[in-house]
Parts: structure tokens; sequence; C-alpha cells
């Protein structure tokens, strides 16, 4: 990208426009979509304004209270959650939410309900919030299955059935990395217009990488086959070069970096924590539609991601995703396993 000749553009792609857009190749549409998009969008601008401001407003710290993980909340979970909760059932288009920071769905009042049911983790990373690292927030949307009474069904479905997902990242810029099912697209807020800019249309992950991520620090839990992985990456024997490491531990910042440059994520199942860490509906399923709308992979160990269905809203699952080949490697190792 040319940033210089981006100064004097003057024909910007806001997301609203390409939205608008993308809504105009589908006569039938009402626009509910867009507003809806619209309402998550202003929720990303609150976060990330009140994210930049955390150090000067004393916004960070403990608020005192626990999350349904049982979890220390920090104010700007708080904060966030309130946000994107007030915005979704003001849009006047949703009818079930799931946030990582309420241990319960909510279910929308009658007047204010709309089709889509959305499933998000308002702040996640909230432990680097303190050191100014990269944070984000993660979001899925699936159409409510029929028009009647809303339901956790609703929000149990397998990750495939998913319209849109996207996540929005807070670090040295704004970046919003959003999916409708044709292709992934990144748009930048341009603080100075307080609009989202289209930086980064049609992205694609390289086919293989050269950079995996995991928390190593786990590794003497592992089971056989991310212990092979990880130690390929390192000690490559077909003749190519090592792997660099590179672990933020904000699964937003580390799923860009991922998306961007190519190479693998992993958060695996340990001895520890058999299901993993990461939460199937609002991390583990909106970045594998991302992931594998941008031609790369996501797997659990067992199954593509994308085909699980959850049990329960707040469900954990392991996950190994990232460039296509890569990630075929790691289901080789799975299946190889298997077959002893
Ligand atoms: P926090 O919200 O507690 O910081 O957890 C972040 C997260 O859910 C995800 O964003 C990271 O990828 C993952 O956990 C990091 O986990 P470890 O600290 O166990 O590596």
């Amino acid at each position: 990208m040319d940033h210089a000749a981006d100064a004097f553009r003057t024909d910007l792609m806001t997301i609203t426009r390409f939205v608008l857009n993308e809504q105009s190749k589908h006569p039938e549409s009402r626009g509910d979509f867009s507003i809806l998009l619209s309402h998550i969008v202003l929720g990303c601008k609150f976060v990330c304004a009140a994210v930049n401001k955390a150090g000067l407003a004393k916004l960070i710290g403990l608020a005192g209270e626990t999350n349904v993980q049982g979890e220390e909340q920090k104010k700007l979970d708080v904060l966030s959650n309130e946000v994107f909760v007030k915005a979704l059932v003001s849009s006047g288009r949703t009818c079930i939410l799931v946030s990582e920071e309420d241990e319960d769905a909510i279910i929308v009042e009658p007047s204010k309900r709309g089709k889509y049911c959305v499933v998000f983790d308002p702040l996640d990373g909230s432990s680097n919030i303190d050191c100014g690292v990269s944070i984000g927030t993660i979001f899925g949307i699936y159409m409510i299955k029929d028009g009647g009474e809303p339901s956790l069904e609703d929000v149990l479905q397998p990750g495939k059935n998913m319209l849109a997902a996207g996540y929005c990242m807070y670090g040295s810029s704004c970046t919003l990395v959003l999916s409708t099912g044709s292709g992934v697209n990144g748009f930048t807020l341009d603080p100075s217009l307080g609009e989202f800019i289209l930086t980064h249309p049609d992205i694609k992950i390289p086919k293989k990488g050269k950079i995996y991520s995991v928390n190593e620090g786990n590794a003497k839990n592992w089971d056989g086959p991310t212990a092979k992985y990880v130690e390929k990456c390192k000690f490559p024997t077909d003749g190519s070069s090592a792997k660099s490491l590179r672990y933020i531990g904000s699964m937003v910042a580390d799923v860009h970096r991922t998306l961007l440059y190519g190479g693998v994520f992993l958060y695996p199942a340990d001895k520890k924590s058999p299901n993993g860490k990461l939460r199937v509906l609002y991390e583990v399923f909106p970045m594998s539609f991302l992931m594998e709308q941008a031609g790369g992979q996501s797997f659990t160990g067992k199954e593509r991601s994308l085909d699980l269905v959850p049990k329960k809203i707040h469900e954990r699952s392991p996950i190994f995703l990232g460039s296509y080949d890569d990630v075929e490697e790691i289901k080789a190792l799975y299946a190889a396993e298997e077959n002893t």
C-alpha cells in the first residue's frame, strides 16, 4: 500500500459504504444486516477510544468482580461488555446474545427483537490491558433458526452456519477484520474521520508460513501430535528452515499476525485442560470462519473446527488454525496417532 498516495486519496471506501455495496448485490435485503453491523462498528469505536484513554482515565485495574470463567474482570471488560450489549440490543436487529462476560445468554425483549443472534467476546486478552499490548473484540453472527421464540438452540449451532464473523484489534492502529461469507476484508480506523477505511481488501493467508504461535509453557502437558508438530517447527527434518516463534497471548493479535503473515496459531488440549482454553462460540468459531474465508484451515485435533456442534454456550475447544499447508501437517500427525 502506498501510504503517501493514501494521504491524498479522496475516494474512501468506508466500512458503511462497503457493506451497503454488498447489500445491493442482494435486492431482497432490507438492510437489517447493515444496521446490525453499524451498531457493532459503533461498539468497536467506543471500546477503541476507551482502550486508548485507559492509562489516562485510570480505567485499568480490577473492577472487583469475577466473570463466568472465574477470571478477575477488569474495568475495561465491564465497560466493553455494557457498550456492546447496549449497542446490539438497541440495533433492534438481535434476538439472543452470548457474551464471554455473562454467564447466561441474553434474550432480547420482544419489542426490540430482530432475527440475528450475536456471540461475542467484548474484550479478549484482558490480561494484556495493563501493559498496553494489543487486545480485541471478537464476534460471530447467526440467523435465528426459525421465526419463533429465541432460545439457546439458536446459538448452539455449528460454526459453519455463521453468516458473518470478525474482530476488532485495538493496537498501534484500530483494525476491524470482517467476513460476511465471501472473503475477508480489513478496515483501519482513521481517527481524524472517525471512520473505518478499507485498507486490507480480500485478505488471503499465505499457503504456508514461517511462524508458529503457541504458549510453550504448557509443553510438558501436551499430547503427542502437538509435541511432534512443535518439535518439527524447531528442528525440521525435510531440509526446510526452522520456523520462528511469536506469541502475544492475545488471540486477536496472534490470529491477525497469522492471517497476514501466515503460519499457525495453536491452543491445544493438554493434560490439565483436556478441552484447551479457548471458547468455541466467540473465539474458535469466528476466527475459524475468517481463516477459512482467507484460504486457511482450522482444526480441533479431531475435526474441522466449524463442524463442531457446541452443547454449552461457554464450551471450550482445542484449536489449530492458519496456513492451509501447515494445518494439513498437524492433521496428518493426528491421523497418524489415531492409526497407531
Ligand atoms: P485473557 O483474556 O485472560 O488475557 O486470555 C486471553 C486468551 O483468552 C486469548 O486471547 C489468548 O490467545 C489466550 O487466552 C492466552 O492464553 P495463555 O495465557 O494461557 O497463553
